[in-house]
């Protein structure tokens, strides 16, 4: 595997999920695969689950691992080429690439969505320069729009909590004071909609996610009716995908203060099948759910975080296999 940005990208989703188990079962079984291999781990957005996850990962298979944080002590990058450099940007990622890129053998990649210009999010313009000027295997470690490493984990955390053969799995919008990206949502639809789910999304109208994650995935836009006989509630909170008014990408369409009724509660708990509850983390409390839903034994956002180890193992297991 050269590139990890979208659920094709590992092809027979059964397979990777028996390979995530038999990583978890024993996650130093392929300690020697990465010996004198480096992975480098690029961090232009905050982290603390990935940077943490991807890293312990890629010790799992022997690597060495470098993290840089760009905009803690490298030079800032300008990634838009014709510009002239008079800003406060001092390098261009047309040089920076090669040179990050000499240094390691994989790059991992985390550049959340600038939220203004929809077709540049939406091309994964950052992403797919690294592609193109490393001549490494890529990565996605939360991208404009995806955070496959996310989604992976989140359907091992379903396969290893399901009590049905098809459960129901929810994702639904919550309210944030501020603007956030798409990627974890489109990833989670993405992957939900290639698995073996019943997946009914639920959001205010006008948070409508780009067709090419959600799919024909069904839309609910009543809460309380998505929630009705759920297994899994993902909450996530989202800005505007711009789909029917690309003028309105990346907003927030409503002060959160009247959309409070979307927060997860107890209230909307109540009509599902006895659901667990989901979230990629960082979350704000009382924001996109309750301290009482969070904390309630039915809460799965330890171990789902837990799992981003394996998914990340797995992940980087697979490319090292094709180097
Ligand atoms: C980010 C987001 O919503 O994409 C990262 C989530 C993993 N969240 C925040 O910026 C709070
Ligand atoms: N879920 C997730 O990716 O968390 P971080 O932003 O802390 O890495």
């Amino acid at each position: 595997m050269k590139s990890f940005l979208n659920v094709t990208d590992l092809g027979d989703l059964r397979v990777a999920l028996d390979e995530a188990m038999e990583i978890k079962n024993d996650r130093y079984k392929y300690a020697e695969l990465g010996k004198n291999k480096t992975a480098l781990l690029v961090f232009f957005n905050n982290s603390l689950r990935t940077r943490l996850s991807t890293q312990k990962a890629a010790q799992n298979l022997g690597m060495n691992v470098i993290v840089l944080d760009v905009n803690a002590g490298a030079w800032k990058l300008e990634a838009e080429r014709g510009v002239v450099m008079d800003s406060d940007k001092s390098e261009h990622l047309l040089e920076a690439i090669p040179v990050m890129a000499s240094y390691c053998d994989v790059i991992g990649i985390r550049s959340f969505a600038g939220l203004t210009d929809r077709e540049y999010d939406y091309a994964e313009t950052v992403y797919h320069q690294f592609v193109k000027y490393s001549g490494r295997p890529v990565f996605a470690m939360e991208t404009a729009t995806v955070h496959p490493l996310q989604a992976f984990a989140d359907l091992i955390t379903i396969e290893e909590h399901k009590t049905a053969k098809r459960p129901k799995v929810v994702l639904t919008w919550a309210p944030h004071p501020k603007a956030l990206p798409q990627a974890v949502p489109n990833s989670f639809a993405e992957w939900m909609n290639a698995a073996d789910v019943d997946f009914v999304v639920t959001h205010p109208e006008g948070y409508e996610l780009d067709p090419a994650f959600v799919g024909n995935a069904r839309v609910e836009y009543d809460q309380m009716k998505a929630f009705e006989g759920a297994d899994f509630i993902y909450a996530k909170n989202w800005s505007c995908p711009g789909v029917t008014r690309p003028e309105q990408y990346g907003q927030i369409l409503e002060d959160y203060h009247t959309q409070l009724d979307w927060t997860v509660s107890e209230r909307q708990m109540a009509v599902t099948n006895n659901g667990k509850f989901m979230h990629c983390l960082p979350v704000r409390r009382n924001m996109i759910v309750t301290d009482d839903v969070i904390e309630s034994p039915n809460s799965l956002v330890i171990p789902e975080a837990a799992n981003r180890e394996i998914s990340a193992t797995v992940v980087l297991k697979r490319i090292l296999e094709s180097i």
